[in-house]
């Protein structure tokens, strides 16, 4: 049976690459992107695009109905650090949209759903080094409390109405093509634009906030290996850890150094200090090697080096 896949939140810093992979992968007819405003000429111009608001169910099934889609990928979300200031809306955003999703794939509208979780499910009393993935989890941020409480539907959604959905805990993603907006991780995104633009940068976190990472190649590698693994060989269907690397801003901004000698780092650290202090620091992701072979590729050294090449002028 053909492929038709529908990526909600595409213009956003994941679904752009999702996109592109998709697109590269099955054709850009078969992948429709769609986000709730117009993104960069490029993915829009790459294939079909539509705007579509994910909280709207009706509207996300009159797209699903008119491209016949099989698969979606819900990349739509309010990130930890915005959703500290705007907490109903970013709880009404994670939830119903994750809901609208789940009850088109219990209705049997949509075959296959991935959503995305993040290390923000896990909190103060989580072990904090190679953190496991069956764990205590009591999520401090609003972000944290939805992505928690999805991953719990997820589950519920599978086991009860045979729904195949499936999730990884994505770490901090750093990314050249589209800039990451209102997460706590987003220094390791930011740094590198500095660092080629001022040649300094003001960090928000403290020197030693050591937080689990990922090169955006990898988490696209994740994403699509998790979706296309046979359905028994994802047991675990609230969400899977995910890691390649942990490093602090002072680790990040020395492997800039080594490109970019002069290159300065001060700290002012805001309130995502104490979002960042409630994640793990490093992650231990053996039963996504195992159910799925899953093997990240980027360590800091190289993901510097990808960054600095394809941002530099
Ligand atoms: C954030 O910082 O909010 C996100 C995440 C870790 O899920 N990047």
């Amino acid at each position: 049976m053909k492929k038709y896949i529908l990526i909600i939140g595409a213009c956003g810093q994941i679904g752009t690459e999702l996109t592109y992979a998709l697109r590269d992968t099955y054709g850009s007819e078969n992948v429709i992107a769609s986000d709730i405003r117009e993104g960069n000429e490029d993915l829009m111009g790459s294939g079909p695009f539509e705007i579509l608001d994910a909280t709207d169910y009706d509207a996300l099934e009159e797209i699903i109905a008119y491209y016949q889609i099989n698969e979606v990928y819900l990349m739509a979300a309010m990130l930890s650090a915005t959703a500290e200031k705007f907490p109903m809306r970013a709880w009404n955003l994670n939830m119903n949209s994750l809901f609208n999703v789940l009850n088109l794939g219990k209705e049997k509208k949509v075959e296959k759903i991935f959503w995305p979780s993040s290390i923000a499910v896990f909190g103060l009393n989580t072990p904090k080094s190679d953190t496991p993935q069956s764990t205590i989890m009591e999520p401090s941020t609003v972000y944290g409390i939805s992505k928690q409480s999805g991953e719990r539907w997820c589950e519920y959604y599978h086991h009860k109405f045979g729904v195949d959905v499936r999730s990884v805990r994505y770490p901090g993603l750093i990314s050249w093509k589209t800039m990451p907006g209102g997460g706590t991780t987003d220094y390791a995104v930011e740094i590198y634009h500095k660092a080629l633009s001022e040649k300094k940068y003001s960090c928000f976190l403290k020197a030693d906030t050591s937080l689990p990472m990922m090169f955006m190649d990898d988490a696209i590698r994740a994403t699509l290996q998790i979706m296309y693994a046979d359905a028994e060989k994802v047991r675990i269907r609230s969400s899977y850890n995910l890691a390649a690397m942990s490093f602090t801003p002072i680790e990040i901004a020395e492997s800039i150094k080594k490109h970019i000698p002069d290159f300065e780092i001060s700290f002012m650290p805001d309130f995502r200090q104490a979002i960042a202090d409630s994640w793990p620091s490093s992650i231990d992701d053996s039963s996504a090697q195992k159910d799925w072979k899953w093997e990240s590729e980027f360590d800091l050294e190289k993901t510097t080096e990808v960054m600095l090449k394809n941002l530099g002028v």
